[in-house]
């Protein structure tokens, strides 16, 4: 039997690819394809590098697929280590691209294999680093398209409003989803976050695996760290 088509479902905001012109995107890809190399490793805000050049972080639940987003866009299968092994990544790591924008991943929240206490630790790191990195230009915040916004998530879209920094969620592994499913996640996601203060109100869906979203989010982060 033959699947129905997806449902269409009204986008509230302009669909991203509808965002940039072809230009934009080539110039993001160009950027993308220049060199990136690992930097550094940080487990404390005095360990960070200096704030010179603009950055953009990467955060989200263990798991939720920050280092194989991070490898995507450089098209890297191993600059940041993508492991299953939630905890793994306590430290902030920083990639330098093009010698004029670093990427950041940032330690993920909600792990469980790690104790209460160093949980926290990381999570103290990670938040310090958000609320007060002068050079931050914007964070992604993955959400695993299959789950959609948890309340781990809610309390980090709280933390980022509360300190006024710019974000704009992504949504990961849209592979494992139908197209009208991931659809629909990305419309209740831009739902949900509309009326937050910090919010940028593009949703992008994304696929580590198959490339989904990838032209648009270099783009989007080219406009954001170098506007
Ligand atoms: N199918 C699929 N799996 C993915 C994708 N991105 C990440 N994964 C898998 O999800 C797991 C966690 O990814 P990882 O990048 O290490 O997550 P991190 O802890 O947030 O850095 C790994 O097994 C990845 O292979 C994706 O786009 N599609
Ligand atoms: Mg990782």
């Amino acid at each position: 039997m033959s699947e129905p088509p997806p449902p269409e479902v009204p986008a509230p905001e302009a669909p991203a690819a509808a965002a940039f012109g072809t230009e934009d995107l080539e110039a993001a890809r160009v950027l993308f394809a220049r060199q990136c190399d690992f930097l550094m490793g940080a487990v404390t805000m005095d360990g960070l590098p200096g704030a010179e050049l603009p950055e953009v972080a990467f955060a989200g639940r263990s798991n939720v697929g920050k280092s194989s987003l991070i490898n995507a866009l450089v098209n890297r299968h191993r600059l940041a280590r993508a492991s299953t092994e939630p905890g793994r990544t306590r430290e902030i790591n920083f990639f330098l691209l093009d010698d004029r924008l670093r990427l950041v991943d940032l330690p993920g929240y909600g792990f469980a294999k790690v104790s209460r206490g160093a949980a926290r630790k990381f999570q103290d790191l990670g938040r310090a680093y958000l609320r007060g990195r002068p050079n931050l230009k914007r964070v992604y915040l993955l959400i695993d398209a299959r789950h959609g916004l948890k309340a781990p998530d809610g309390e980090a879209l709280d933390a980022l409003d509360k300190a006024a920094v710019s974000y704009q969620i992504v949504l990961t592994k849209a592979d494992k989803l139908k197209a009208g499913e991931v659809a629909a996640v990305a419309a209740a996601t831009t739902a949900a976050i509309a009326k937050r203060p910090a919010a940028f109100p593009r949703v992008i869906a994304t696929s580590a695996e198959k490339g989904d979203g990838m032209a648009e989010l270099r783009a989007e982060i080219a406009a954001a760290a170098f506007a």
